[in-house]
């Protein structure tokens, strides 16, 4: 039997931002209840909540203070219970987002293991003494820029102070999952959760949380190494992605294994290749989904795209789905980074993503086209951003969700400041998109709809069909041909025929076309042949 979230559409919810129920500016867990309408009316098959979890919010959630908890901005226990109740009973599926590569520094687990050395929890975290020279025991650098590890005050016990690790804030301690506890505690998390209806887990930094166990030092990037590496000057094979990280996947995969339907793991796999995504999936006994960031940090352009799904599609293992996505909470918006706000180029973003073999994310928005705001230094609230706000502005993508035009743009009540700023509300919102059946919102309605209908868009077979810079044409199956003009010229794709089922234009919805196919600028079409699969 195929799992469920092989052709699944799923839903990034950035929980702050998506509906305030209580009228403080935060979105909540009832605000994800009441919306859920939304949800079942688009198709969507998943949500995706950004963590719910209890967390001093140095870094909004992804610092966990209480992996069983809910967080109090966001709702309660009961909430959360009431939230997966009405998801069911929609047919929508609840995944939370599990950051096991570290805790809060209020973790009560690092709150023990920084009291002494011989506190219970000591070794739950990675500990190292100081190099002789008082620096840090090696070179390893932060996902965010500055050294991994942190002196921490002498303990009251008067022992020498040791560094503990961090790839990322200094107040997000990384966990040792060299410790058959720490392995034994999140397997009891998994379980709790699973337990309590939930479909599974996008998985925080999952490639990352074993690392070197000599805590050697990385080699220095080069010129041909990964955006991110050449930033930080190293690549991160010591401290990233360590062949022994699929042990703990496995693990992971054989309890939600036990459940019915089994529970999806999604990993948050940010490595720099595709080649690298692949083994997430192992033999399919590890993660269900890897995210290909590869693809998400590829250029708006055919043949870019289309080399990387070309080069997953080859190196999958049979039985494993390509997942892909384009905006998320982390980068700028698809509508802004690769449709550059034109919203002809969402529409065939939008495209790409619902026909392309394999699970669709799509993040809060996307639907609508929803472009980046500008939130300003002033207005930054991620630790991150404001950091490195020449070349990184994370909080462009988390603010609210325009729901209605007007004050407080249905997502908290008028006059109530949100907590991070509104976008153009009046531009860009639910309301006003639902009304207009030209609108993006339900073009991917129509695209998610045309899914369900037609077979081969679920399970058909990836095959190319052309490719230049401009335009990238693929097959589906036997009936689905796809389309997309990323060019400013008309282009023309000869050799196909059907009945153009879903256009970004959508004027010509219905169009048979013979022999040759002709896209206008910045135009997709989703073509379906005479012989339906099904
Ligand atoms: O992201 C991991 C990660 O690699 C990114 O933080 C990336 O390096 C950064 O956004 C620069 O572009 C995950 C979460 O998605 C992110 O929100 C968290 O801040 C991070 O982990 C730490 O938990």
């Amino acid at each position: 039997m195929t799992d469920w979230w092989h052709d699944a559409v799923c839903y990034q919810i950035y929980p702050r931002s998506f509906a305030d129920t209580d009228g403080d500016g935060t979105g909540d867990l009832p605000g994800i209840t009441a919306h859920l309408g939304h949800l079942a009316w688009l198709g969507i098959d998943a949500v995706w909540i950004s963590p719910t979890f209890p967390s001093p919010n140095a870094d909004w959630g992804y610092d966990v203070a209480d992996y069983l908890g809910v967080h109090p901005d966001l709702g309660t226990a009961d909430d959360l219970d009431a939230l997966v109740a009405e998801a069911t009973r929609r047919d929508i599926l609840v995944l939370l987002d599990l950051v096991p590569n570290h805790t809060s520094i209020e973790h009560p687990w690092f709150v023990d293991a920084r009291s002494s050395r011989e506190a219970e929890h000591r070794d739950w975290y990675v500990w190292a003494d100081p190099a002789p020279d008082g620096g840090p025991p090696n070179n390893w650098t932060s996902s965010f820029t500055g050294p991994a590890w942190t002196l921490d005050p002498t303990p009251a016990t008067g022992e020498p102070a040791q560094m503990f690790l961090h790839n990322f804030l200094p107040s997000q301690p990384d966990l040792n999952w060299w410790n058959e506890d720490v392995r034994g505690a999140f397997d009891e998390i998994l379980r709790y959760w699973f337990d309590r209806g939930v479909a599974g887990f996008r998985i925080d930094v999952a490639h990352m949380i074993v690392k070197d166990r000599d805590l050697r030092d990385n080699p220095p990037a080069t010129e041909d190494d990964f955006l991110l590496d050449r930033l930080r000057g190293q690549v991160p094979v010591y401290n990233s992605n360590r062949p022994e990280v699929h042990d703990v996947h496995r693990r992971w995969r054989a309890i939600a294994d036990t459940y019915d339907p089994a529970r999806l793991l999604v990993g948050e796999t940010f490595v720099g290749d595709v080649e690298a995504v692949i083994p997430f999936y192992g033999r399919g006994d590890e993660l269900g989904l890897a995210f290909n960031i590869p693809f998400v940090q590829t250029r708006f352009a055919a043949d870019e795209l289309s080399a990387v799904v070309a080069e997953t599609e080859s190196l999958l293992p049979a039985g494993c789905s390509p997942v892909w996505t384009g905006s998320n909470h982390d980068v700028s918006r698809l509508a802004t980074r690769w449709a550059e706000g034109s919203p002809d180029a969402t529409r065939v973003a939008l495209v790409m993503l619902l026909t392309l073999r394999g699970a669709a994310f799509l993040y809060y928005g996307d639907e609508l086209g929803l472009p980046d705001t500008d939130v300003s230094l002033d207005r930054l609230l991620d630790p991150v951003s404001i950091a490195m706000h020449s070349i990184l502005n994370r909080d462009a993508a988390r603010t609210p969700m325009p729901w209605s035009p007007g004050p407080g743009a249905g997502f908290t009540e008028p006059g109530v400041e949100p907590w991070l700023p509104f976008g153009d509300v009046g531009a860009c919102n639910v309301a006003d998109q639902r009304g207009d059946p030209d609108s993006t919102l339900h073009l991917t309605r129509d695209l998610i709809a045309l899914r369900r209908e037609v077979a081969d868009l679920r399970d058909g077979a990836y095959e190319e069909l052309a490719v230049s810079r401009a335009l990238w044409a693929w097959r589906r199956g036997e009936s689905v041909v796809v389309a997309l003009n990323f060019g400013d010229a008309p282009t023309t794709l000869d050799g196909v025929a059907g009945t153009v089922r879903i256009c970004t234009n959508r004027g010509r919805d219905g169009e048979r076309v013979g022999e040759t196919l002709v896209l206008g600028p910045r135009e997709g079409v989703v073509l379906v042949s005479h012989r339906p699969s099904g």
